[in-house]
């Protein structure tokens, strides 16, 4: 496949970004094992077939198997399970034998300007492992094994039967002011009164956990880890608890839940990365009802792609649909849940690399990043249509972005990025402000690339932009805050990791969230796994700071999700 340069500096980003990710805190902790734990595939531990070539230099098993490893802990992200190639070069053998093993051990070591980690020279891996995977990834890539009904109904678990569980709601908490804090490397959640500030709650869930997501009516929280397990969560019970379990593959990142009127609560869905399929489910039981598969031919050039990830996932409030990203191919599936046996779907061809996204504040437009190909994709959710796509800086991370109004062009919906230092403003009123929707009304100046989350609430008058992956810890332990009525004036900076009290270390400002008033922004420090970490509250009027949270339990918190601010789509 030949490859543009734009996207080799793509590849880089990318490249980076999982690097960044992999190796959030080695610099400061020198502990392999931190590294280890922080981003790999769980596919690592599956159990895959050596495929003898005879081409290949040979490798015994245990070889093979270290090199496995290594390549679902360091290079699947960006390069694919089968080495297809997704942000990354494909690395199929009929490509690397040719290439030969001095090249590739060259190649590893130093990585290339154009996009590869130099994972020898920055001391990821040692002399033996480089020339080990310069070896490895001239075999067959091993296939990890696919999933089906079968496998998930044996994982399920319906812990509390839907009879049995609370006819209203048994506890006196502030359920929508209640916040689902990821505790990645725990591998939990912690349910924080938003009130109190207090922990209601740590509760087991899935490996690395990702993210959490609401039950329309706000009753029900779904939690998914990266081994694709999902959690459901009564929030009505005296002790909020896992109700039903589930693994619907071997990795995951996202899972939503049916918001169209006269369905809600009644389904959920998930997203795998592995195999390359969506499910849906029935909501309070998590049975498993229907799997489709995400395999095709990807947006032009029209190429078959094997595993196109799914990515994001959002619940349509025009119909009873689902909006499905997949990844690699750049395609987004309106599934209409209301005939399981008869689906309809309709397919609109975006951008590849689909990652994250949310809606416009009038939910209709569904804005999701396409971030290796440096734009933004907007799905009309009422006419089941492609709006637009809309250039935007280098590899654009919105999470699920931030609505308000300009002050000069209207409503808009922002992204920064992680690529570069901008933060684009996307005009989202097609009706009342004709010449700027869907087109980048203003670009800000941030305080430097390796953003990931964008914030503000519709009370607000603030807008928050995190860079926990820029390498100057002075930006990555900071946030910026701007004035939305005066945005020419620029950015103020918070020293959020100062404020938290934990001194040295790494510590990441991670994912701004509102509390349901609108009145608060929470922060998480992300610091390493055996570190202490806290999540910092500022007052949102006074930008001063209003409290920390400490506790021995709050292991490396990342995202942050307001039950009642998740389940209305507000940001
Ligand atoms: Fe995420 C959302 C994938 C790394 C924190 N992340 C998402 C979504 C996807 C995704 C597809 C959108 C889900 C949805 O809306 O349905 N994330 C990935 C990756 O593939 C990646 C790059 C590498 C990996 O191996 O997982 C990755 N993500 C991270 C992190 O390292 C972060 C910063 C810390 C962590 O907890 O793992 C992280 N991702 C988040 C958060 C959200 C998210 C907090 C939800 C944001 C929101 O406001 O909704």
């Amino acid at each position: 496949m030949k490859m543009s340069k734009q996207h080799w500096v793509n590849t880089f980003v990318m490249s980076a970004l999982t690097l960044a990710i992999n190796s959030a805190f080695a610099e400061d902790t020198k502990d392999p094992a931190a590294q280890y734990q922080s981003a790999d595939s769980p596919l690592a531990k599956e159990e895959m077939h050596q495929n003898i070539n005879p081409k290949a230099p040979p490798m015994t098993e245990k070889e093979f198997n270290i090199g496995k490893n290594i390549y679902f802990q360091r290079c699947a992200g960006c390069h694919g399970v089968l080495r297809k190639g997704a942000t990354g070069k494909p690395l199929t053998p009929d490509i690397t034998l040719a290439k030969g093993t001095e090249y590739l051990e060259v190649f590893i070591k130093y990585g290339s300007p154009a996009g590869m980690p130099n994972w020898g020279t920055s001391g990821e891996l040692t002399e033996s492992q480089v020339k080990l995977m310069a070896k490895y990834v001239q075999q067959e890539p091993p296939t990890p094994p696919e999933y089906g009904i079968k496998e998930m109904e044996a994982s399920w678990k319906v812990i509390v039967p839907v009879d049995q569980r609370p006819k209203k709601k048994e506890n006196n908490i502030n359920i929508d002011n209640l916040f689902s804090v990821t505790l990645r490397d725990a591998g939990e959640i912690a349910l924080i009164d938003g009130d109190s500030k207090k922990i209601v709650s740590v509760l087991k869930t899935g490996y690395a956990v990702h993210i959490s997501r609401m039950s329309a009516s706000g009753r029900y929280l779904y939690v998914i880890g990266r081994d694709a397990r999902i959690n459901l969560i009564d929030l009505w019970m005296e002790k909020p608890d896992t109700v039903a379990e589930i693994k619907v593959g071997l990795e995951a990142r996202s899972v939503e839940t049916s918001k169209f009127k006269g369905y809600e609560d009644k389904y959920a869905v998930a997203g795998t990365y592995w195999p390359p399929q969506y499910v849906i489910m029935d909501g309070d039981t998590m049975k498993p009802l229907k799997i489709i598969s995400t395999r095709g031919m990807t947006v032009a050039p029209e190429e078959y792609h094997p595993e196109p990830r799914v990515a994001s996932i959002v619940a349509s409030h025009y119909h009873p649909e689902f909006v499905i990203n997949a990844k690699e191919t750049g395609k987004i599936s309106m599934v209409d849940y209301s005939d399981l046996n008869n689906l309809k779907t309709t397919t609109i061809d975006a951008a590849r690399f689909l990652h994250d996204g949310g809606f416009d504040s009038t939910g209709r437009y569904f804005l999701v990043a396409a971030n290796a190909s440096n734009k933004v994709a907007v799905v009309d959710t009422k006419d089941d249509k492609l709006a637009a796509l809309v250039d935007v800086g280098k590899t654009p991370h919105p999470g699920r972005g931030a609505n308000f109004i300009d002050p000069e062009y209207g409503p808009v919906w922002a992204t920064g990025h992680l690529g570069d230092e901008s933060i684009s403003l996307i005009g989202t009123d097609p009706k009342d402000h004709k010449a700027q929707a869907w087109k980048v009304v203003r670009s800000l100046k941030g305080q430097g690339g390796g953003s990931l989350f964008i914030k503000t609430h519709p009370k607000s008058k603030n807008l928050w932009v995190d860079t926990p992956l820029n390498p100057d810890p002075k930006v990555s332990q900071s946030v910026a805050v701007y004035d939305i009525n005066n945005l020419d004036k620029g950015f103020d900076t918070l020293p959020i990791g100062e404020w938290s009290g934990l001194g040295d270390g790494a510590k990441r400002i991670v994912q701004p969230e509102y509390n349901k008033a609108g009145d608060e922004v929470w922060f998480s420090v992300w610091s390493a796994k055996d570190k202490e970490s806290a999540i910092v509250v500022v007052d949102d009027k006074s930008r001063k700071l209003k409290a920390v949270i400490k506790d021995p339990r709050l292991i490396t918190p990342t995202g942050k999700f307001n039950v009642y601010n998740t389940q209305h789509d507000v940001y």
